[in-house]
């Protein structure tokens, strides 16, 4: 099949979940286009049956705001014509889902019918695509898609709830590929880290103000109160020099690294014996999965679908959000005992064997098929 992709090039979730679903298609032997305003992130490296295409935004001085929802259409435009795709797969419906609908209508004034499939990711619908501001474009353009996914039943249901969306919305979960997280700890790494032995708890997120960020370092201030512990923070945004702050006046900073933007998690999470995730609200919470995936037992909130993903007592526990006690006491109680640790690990490993990518891409291939039966 010829396929187009567009999401986020960055490192946010849903652009690293399309890129790899657009490197596991190829592999398969479909032809896949990027589209996006910049390299995607994770497309590192030559796959031959894969094309990026970016986004051009040509400035004017008139334009106080350059209109990139027009250039992506055009673009699209362009790439359904020059390579004849058989559909458009956007991720994240703000302006994905809008611009798609735009370049639909384009293409067939001229015979081209093209099929558009909206995969919702989370604060497309929870946060941003609430707003007044986006919220009647949101709702029609995804109305007017022709297969609309949610990546955990909870999307679903907050997509029903928040928009009168008139069709089905289908829940294809998230997935990661198991054996890339598969991977044994660099010593020298974590001698460097935890030179002590300390436990290692890690948090890994976009720093925004939905990650609570400032109870991990709360919870990771009870935890280092009763064990060795080290904190490793992993990406960047508004809220880390807030998170940083709070470090220091809790008198904890020499026990908290902070590296920024990392492409390499495997490696970082190899090394880590427990993930912390106090956000607000996750759709999903991929960055869970791919801990779990490393053998990395969770700590997190019961916002949203996170439930869908860690499994209370199993692969972790979770808390109401800001309860910062009961999840520094569920840290505590994996991390104080070598035993229960490691059964928490095997157990969190298990578990995300469900969300393999084998599993997961055949049902992304199955939506593909129906409007596209003999390629
Ligand atoms: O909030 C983020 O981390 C970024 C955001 C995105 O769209 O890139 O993540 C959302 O999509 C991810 C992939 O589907 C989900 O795993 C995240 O839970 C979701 N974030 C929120 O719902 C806040």
């Amino acid at each position: 099949m010829r396929i187009g992709i567009v999401c986020y090039p960055t490192y946010g979730g849903s652009g690293v979940l399309a890129t790899e679903l657009g490197k596991a298609l190829a592999e398969k032997g479909h032809f896949v286009h990027f589209i996006t305003y910049q390299q995607p992130v994770r497309l590192n490296g030559f796959i031959p049956n894969i094309y990026y295409h970016e986004v051009q935004v040509p400035t004017y001085p008139l334009f106080d705001f350059p209109p990139y929802e027009t250039a992506l259409a055009s673009t699209m435009v362009d790439v359904i014509k020059n390579y004849n795709l058989d559909l458009l797969h956007v991720h994240y419906a703000i302006p994905h889902a809008s611009a798609a609908y735009m370049a639909k209508k384009i293409v067939e004034r001229e015979g081209k019918h093209i099929p558009v499939i909206t995969t919702l990711h989370g604060t497309d619908i929870t946060l941003v695509g609430r707003d007044k501001t986006y919220a009647p474009v949101v709702a029609f353009s995804i109305n007017q898609s022709d297969v609309i996914t949610a990546v955990s039943n909870n999307l679903r249901e907050e997509t029903y709830k928040n928009f009168d969306i008139r069709k089905d919305i289908e829940v294809v979960y998230n997935f990661i590929d198991v054996t890339r997280f598969n991977h044994k700890p660099l010593d020298a790494f974590k001698k460097v880290l935890a030179p002590n032995g300390e436990r290692i708890l890690l948090h890994a997120s976009n720093f925004r103000k939905i990650k609570r960020v400032q109870d991990v370092v709360k919870v990771f201030y009870e935890v280092q109160k009763n064990i060795p512990a080290k904190l490793l923070l992993v990406g960047d945004g508004p809220e880390r020099q807030t998170a940083e702050e709070h470090g220091r006046e809790l008198g904890i900073f020499d026990k908290l690294v902070f590296v920024g933007k990392q492409e390499q998690m495997e490696e970082i999470f190899a090394v880590a014996d427990l993930f912390l995730l106090t956000s607000e609200y996750e759709s999903f919470g991929l960055a869970a999965l791919e801990a779990m995936a490393s053998r990395v037992p969770v700590i997190s909130t019961n916002a949203g679908g996170l439930g869908e993903v860690n499994v209370e007592g199993v692969t972790g526990f979770l808390a109401n959000v800001g309860d910062v006690a009961t999840m520094s006491e569920k840290a505590l109680y994996i991390l104080k005992d070598d035993t229960i640790l490691n059964e928490f690990k095997q157990r969190a490993f298990e578990h995300a064997q469900q969300f393999n990518i084998d599993a997961i891409i055949p049902e992304y291939e199955a939506i593909y098929r129906r409007f596209c039966k003999d390629c």
